[in-house]
């Protein structure tokens, strides 16, 4: 298949252009390198030390002779070459992984609040009426957040997407209803995931475009089967406290004796993947197209859930490292319980690799090799919710 790969710089874009250039399909990268640009504004840089997106790429078809194609394109601000790339290019398959996805990034202040929507919101509903527009039928696969449904489980499994629903008629009976699970998003970020689902769901049933949705857990891990073989195909890791995910901030925080920084009691349960099985879930998705007509197609892409403190305690005991319980800068449930289903993934054939595989160890050792990398006054996560939960911080940090 040839597939265009929106966001394929990023952490998890490129390891799944390799993937599936491995794989022999014709991959194409569009991506505005916005993230390296925040990078800069946020006065950090991946711990790995990444090269330029033109640089992997030489350094991919050098090692194995196959070609991945970079095209730099902004997809919230350039509709018109957007369209026109598309139109010329026809892929058969669209990976979008184009938004900006840091929960404290955006909430930073209200001008990082707009710059996420504008860019979430436009670059999706850009591409969708792009798509429409020349005609392309090719099937879109979005990444989207285990993040929409909220945290608030009322002891019931979070369903792949869809809640059936009993509703009373006028006549007094009672009649059955599919809707999609209600979004109680936590973060101005995951907001931008639950409009996705709205515009997803609108031009699925109004123009029969075909769309996957991949609700997403926490991902951990760094390296995959093909950014090992070789020092620059290494992948991005973020462990500053905006972009920086909870399970990989906790290891490179083990590594470089800093104390593990716990917000609040620790009692959030969030829902895990690691980079390879992410990968691994977006080729198992790419090859199980919905046709048009149908509803957009929802899995639950995660495969264990943990509570915060639990993943400090356990880094803490492996590396004798010292767990901080630290005031939230966050808004969320001090506690809350998540019990996940992703059958379909199970279904497709997916093996999950978990947190007891020694790939811990993997990360620690990455994060060891570049400790020098790493400025600890970036650690501390210091983007707040509210102001009131931004004096707390800032007083108790
Ligand atoms: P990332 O920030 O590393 O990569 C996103 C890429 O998209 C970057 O290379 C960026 O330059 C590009 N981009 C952003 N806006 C763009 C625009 N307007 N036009 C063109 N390119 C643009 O993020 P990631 O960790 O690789 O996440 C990828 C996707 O997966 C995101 O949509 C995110 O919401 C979702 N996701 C990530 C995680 C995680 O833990 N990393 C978990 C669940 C879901
Ligand atoms: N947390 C800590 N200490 C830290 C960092 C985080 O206790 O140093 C806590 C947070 O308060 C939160 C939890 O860990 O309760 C998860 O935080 P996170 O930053 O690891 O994850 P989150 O903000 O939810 O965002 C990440 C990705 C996002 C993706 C989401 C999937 O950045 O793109 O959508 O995970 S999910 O969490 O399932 O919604």
């Amino acid at each position: 298949m040839k597939i265009a790969i929106l966001g394929g710089d990023g952490f998890v874009g490129w390891p799944t252009c390799l993937h599936l250039s491995e794989q022999g399909h014709e991959i194409h990268i569009v991506d505005n390198l916005s993230r390296r640009w925040i990078d800069t504004e946020l006065g950090v840089q991946s711990l790995t030390p990444m090269d330029s997106i033109q640089e992997r790429c030489r350094i991919w078809h050098e090692l194995t002779g196959r070609r991945l194609r970079f095209h730099l394109i902004d997809l919230a601000k350039e509709y018109e070459r957007l369209k026109s790339w598309l139109a010329e290019e026809k892929p058969d398959a669209v990976i979008h992984f184009a938004e900006q996805r840091a929960a404290p990034y955006s909430m930073k202040s209200d001008r990082h609040k707009v710059y996420t929507v504008n860019n979430n919101t436009n670059a999706t509903h850009n591409l969708l009426a792009a798509l429409v527009e020349t005609g392309i039928d090719a099937h879109l696969v979005h990444l989207g957040t285990m993040g929409v449904y909220g945290y608030s489980s009322v002891g019931a499994a979070i369903p792949e997407g869809y809640l059936d629903v009993e509703v009373e008629t006028l006549a007094g009976d009672k009649a059955k209803q599919e809707i999609l699970y209600p979004t109680k998003p936590g973060s101005v970020y995951h907001m931008t995931k639950s409009l996705d689902q709205i515009l997803f769901q609108f031009y699925a049933q109004n123009d029969g475009l075909r769309i996957t949705d991949l609700h997403q857990g926490i991902v951990w891990g760094t390296h995959t089967d093909q950014t090992r073989r070789h020092e620059q195909l290494i992948n991005r890791f973020d462990y500053d406290g905006d972009y920086g995910t909870v399970l990989n901030r906790f290891l490179i925080q083990a590594a470089i004796g800093h104390p593990l920084t716990v917000h609040g009691t620790g009692g959030q349960t969030r829902a895990f993947i690691h980079i390879q099985d992410s990968v691994r879930c977006i080729e198992l998705a790419l090859g199980d197209a919905p046709k048009s007509g149908e509803r957009v197609r929802i899995f639950n892409q995660m495969t264990e859930t943990h509570r915060v403190r639990d993943l400090a305690e356990m880094v803490a005991k492996k590396t004798g490292a010292r767990v901080a319980y630290l005031p939230n800068p966050r808004k969320e449930a001090e506690e809350n319980e998540l019990v996940v289903r992703n059958d379909q993934f199970l279904k497709l054939g997916l093996e999950p690799i978990t947190l007891q595989e020694g790939l811990l160890d993997e990360v620690v050792e990455v994060a060891k090799k570049y400790a020098h990398r790493i400025d600890r006054s970036r650690v501390p996560a210091v983007s707040a919710w509210t102001r009131d939960l931004g004096a707390r911080v800032e007083r108790d940090p």
